[in-house]
């Protein structure tokens, strides 16, 4: 090896040394807090923060509860006395899950956190698979967790409700054009810093229309998204909140947003 290259190569060596160093160093001084909104989750909110602390006790979780009548926020409350790491937010009714984000991203935002996870309580999501967000959000500002972004990694989903969600993401790409194979997805993770240009308490919509509505507001301000590949295991247990309304709302909303960024309303 040439005298020139060697060199060349040393001072690239040492900028990736460099540049991971930075991102160690900040990934350790990170706040970093998983969402999780519950209806109803009271046979998996226990075992769910048991294994987000289990993959990494740094971490915090909010746990954001719309009054479920099956007593979910009672057992968040016993789980705390033993975890200060775990907070609850509880609202008085079934609001949403839309709402119930953005309510704990404003949380988030009022108290310093700088990187927000969402995450479903049903283990559809596998805890296992937040280190790979924390690594993919050192290159961009909104990671996905994406079921289709190589081929199809849904387990134990009705082959009809693996058709919707996959047949609704084409028809979402189509219409929006945002360059996002799971628009669609819940399991997520964002940077504070981008949410902060989105007017949260003006989003209304919920479900699927909620996650495509937040990934176009943020895509068409600039922010960088990237998905990285995840496996969607039907939920361990509890009834899924899906229901018709939710896909005529995101049917709909579709058009809603590419309309209101030919106009400039978005
Ligand atoms: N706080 C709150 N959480 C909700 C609401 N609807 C659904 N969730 C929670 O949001 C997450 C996703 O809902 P889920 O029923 O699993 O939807 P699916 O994954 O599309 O079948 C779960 O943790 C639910 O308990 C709601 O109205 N309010
Ligand atoms: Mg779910």
């Amino acid at each position: 090896m040439s005298k020139s290259l060697f060199a060349r190569y040393s001072k690239y060596c040492e900028e990736v040394v460099k540049h991971k160093l930075v991102f160690v160093l900040e990934r350790i001084s990170m706040k970093v807090l998983i969402i999780i909104p519950t209806y109803n989750e009271s046979n998996n909110i226990c075992a769910i923060t048991e294994a987000i602390c289990a993959v990494d006790p740094t971490l915090d979780i909010l746990v954001v509860d719309d009054n479920s009548p099956d007593g979910t926020a009672n057992l968040v409350r016993a789980i705390q006395q033993a975890n200060p790491r775990l907070h609850l937010l509880e609202r008085a009714g079934k609001l949403g899950l839309g709402t119930a984000y953005c309510e704990g991203f404003i949380w988030a935002m009022e108290r310093g956190y700088d990187i927000v996870f969402e995450m479903d309580a049903d283990f559809s999501h596998d805890p296992k698979e937040i280190p790979n967000f924390l690594q993919a959000i050192e290159y961009a500002d909104v990671v996905i967790g994406s079921r289709y972004s190589r081929g199809v990694n849904v387990v134990n989903w009705p082959m009809q409700r693996l058709l919707l969600s996959w047949c609704a993401n084409l028809y979402t790409r189509w219409i929006t054009r945002m360059p996002i194979y799971d628009a669609t997805s819940g399991f997520k993770c964002f940077r504070t810093e981008v949410l902060r240009g989105v007017n949260l308490r003006d989003i209304r919509s919920n479900g699927y229309a909620f996650q495509i509505e937040m990934n176009f507001k943020l895509w068409h301000r600039g922010a960088r998204i990237l998905e990285i590949p995840i496996v969607f295991v039907d939920r361990r247990s509890g009834v899924s909140k899906m229901s018709k309304h939710i896909i005529w709302e995101a049917a709909w909303l579709v058009w809603k947003l590419r309309l209101g960024a030919l106009v400039g309303r978005i």
